[in-house]
């Protein structure tokens, strides 16, 4: 009995990669499923200040690049852009948070928390 164990635990190995594949490729279908613009690209960050204001602002972007938000404040925000096109959820202090838009064009945003904290993000080709 002990001679022939070892010989199945390559077998366990390759069922569990075999496994470990599959996931990977409905992970991967999924993802490409959710947005025409994959793959997704880390793009620039922008910190939100003490004051509100945003650093760098404005922010241009490629199609299929993400932004992160980060907050360095101490104030809760939520980036909404004014056409609708993205909203980052609320951002606590000290988080971040990454939003995505796949549309061109100039996007005036604010802070739904703070109206008055607007800045503008640019998506070109
Ligand atoms: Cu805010």
């Amino acid at each position: 009995m002990k001679s022939t164990n070892p010989g199945r635990i390559p077998i366990v190995l390759l069922l569990s990669l075999f496994s470990v594949v599959a996931i990977l490729t409905l992970a991967c279908g999924g993802d490409s499923y959710s947005s025409p613009t994959e793959p997704r690209q880390a793009g620039p960050v922008v910190t939100i200040g003490a004051n509100h204001s945003y650093s760098p602002d404005p922010i241009t972007i490629s199609v299929g690049q993400s932004v992160t938000w980060r907050n360095s404040g101490s104030d809760a925000h939520r980036i909404i852009a004014v056409d609708g096109t993205f909203d980052s959820g609320t951002i606590l202090p000290g988080y971040s948070s990454v939003a995505v838009t796949a549309s061109l064009g100039t996007h005036p945003y604010t802070c739904s928390i703070h109206p008055t904290a607007t800045g503008t993000m640019v998506v070109r080709n």
